[in-house]
């Protein structure tokens, strides 16, 4: 398979460039380095530190061998896209290039604005691309679990439902509700694929994923080979938050009540679901939604996993619930379907517990490193 990864320089498209190399497939990917930029901003980094894009290259080749090529550029960007897509005759574009931090959209206007522009304008371009050079591309989009909400419904793992109003039956699009403009973002997102997928005929995998958490994929085996891993405010996520916040000692932090219920998923399970999902495509112009999670746990389920998990290490670790910066239920129904991926064989293969005891142990030599960027850990970025 000869696979394009838009995206290809963060947290996920890294570990899937890797996974995709390693099963022998050919791959190319575009990334524009916006997060490493948009970390810096925030007085963070990446809790590994990142080698450039050449440097990447060369560690690919020296310890999987195999092809892959890492392109700096901009997607928003269409006639690079269409240039791409020409000479690489890809059988899949990976679209990740996206800002995907809840946080960061809702700092103010402007980062507001510039979430909404490059996430619908990118998708935008990729589905004319693919339409208009060839339609037998298979489009793989990363969504959230996000777009659906917390309603008070079981969510359907479909882009439909049945509704009747006023006694009339119908079909509509399963409803959502963002909790921040990025999560809005991806809403508009699925709609575009819907709609110009309908329109030309394309075929879509649009991925609604938890939070992923996690250190480690098969494939990284070396310092050279490591993903990014964010853990400030902004740009980290929950568990691999806690996980930094034990290794330098500060109290574990579940946003006011804490029973905020996710489905989570690790990076390693998550990039073998993706394999999954690349290696069986959908028919030509069908567009599949895919709800991607392994465990549902609430904030403070979790932080009790990490400070045991910690606390086996030799750590003392507190847990504070500290003022939700966020507006969100913070005790609500969760119950979310999951059958595309156990049909097509997906069993996860890790878990929370046992995966925090390994993030904690490659987090640990790097103590000094994060010590630098503490300030950036407590939540400042409110939603009103
Ligand atoms: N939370 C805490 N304490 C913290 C950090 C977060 O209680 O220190 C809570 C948040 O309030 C929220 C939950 O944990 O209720 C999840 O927050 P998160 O920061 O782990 O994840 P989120 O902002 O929702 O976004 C992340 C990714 C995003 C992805 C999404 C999947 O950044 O790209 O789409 O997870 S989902 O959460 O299902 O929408």
């Amino acid at each position: 398979m000869r696979a394009v990864i838009l995206g290809v320089d963060g947290y996920l498209g890294w570990a899937l460039a890797l996974r995709l190399v390693a099963r022998g497939h050919e791959v190319l990917g575009i990334d524009n380095l916006s997060t490493r930029r948009f970390s810096n901003e925030v007085g963070a980094d990446s809790a590994f530190p990142l080698p450039s894009p050449e440097e990447r290259e060369r560690a690919v080749k020296k310890h999987l061998g195999g092809s892959f090529k890492f392109v700096v550029g901009d997607v928003r960007d269409k006639n690079l896209l269409d240039e791409t897509i020409r000479g690489f005759k890809p059988d899949v574009v990976v679209h990740f290039a996206e800002q995907r931090s809840a946080p960061y959209s809702m700092k103010d206007y402007e980062h507001a604005r510039y979430t909404l522009e490059n996430n619908i304008i990118t998708t935008l371009n990729l589905l004319y691309s693919v339409a208009e050079i060839d339609p037998s591309i298979h489009i793989l989009k990363m969504g959230t679990m996000g777009e659906y909400g917390t309603p008070n419904f079981d969510i359907p793992e479909s882009a439909f439902v049945e509704a009747v109003v006023n006694g009339k039956k119908d079909v509509i699009p399963t409803p959502k509700w963002g909790g921040s403009f990025y999560h809005w973002s991806k809403i508009f997102d699925t709609y575009l694929l819907l709609y110009k997928g309908r329109l030309s005929n394309l075929t879509i995998t649009d991925i609604m994923q938890g939070p992923v958490y996690g250190t480690r994929t098969e494939e990284i085996t070396d310092e050279s080979l490591r993903t990014r891993f964010d853990f400030d405010e902004t740009w980290g996520t929950v568990i691999n938050r806690y996980c930094v916040e034990a290794v330098l000692g500060l109290p574990l932090t579940p946003y006011g009540k804490g029973k905020q219920t996710r489905g989570f998923i690790s990076l390693e399970d998550s990039v073998e679901a993706l394999r999954i999902l690349l290696e069986n495509p959908p028919k030509q112009g069908e567009y599949r939604v895919v709800n991607q999670f392994a465990e549902i746990y609430n904030v403070t389920q979790l932080a009790h996993i990490v400070k045991e998990a910690a606390e086996q290490l030799g750590m003392r670790v507190d847990i504070t619930h500290v003022r939700n910066p966020r507006v969100e239920a913070e005790e609500h129904y969760y119950n979310p379907e999951i059958k595309v991926l156990p049909s097509l064989g997906f069993r996860p293969k890790k878990n929370i517990k046992e995966e925090t005891k390994v993030m904690l142990k490659d987090l640990l030599p790097y103590k000094n490193r994060l010590e630098r960027f503490k300030e950036a850990i407590m939540p400042k970025t409110h939603w009103k």
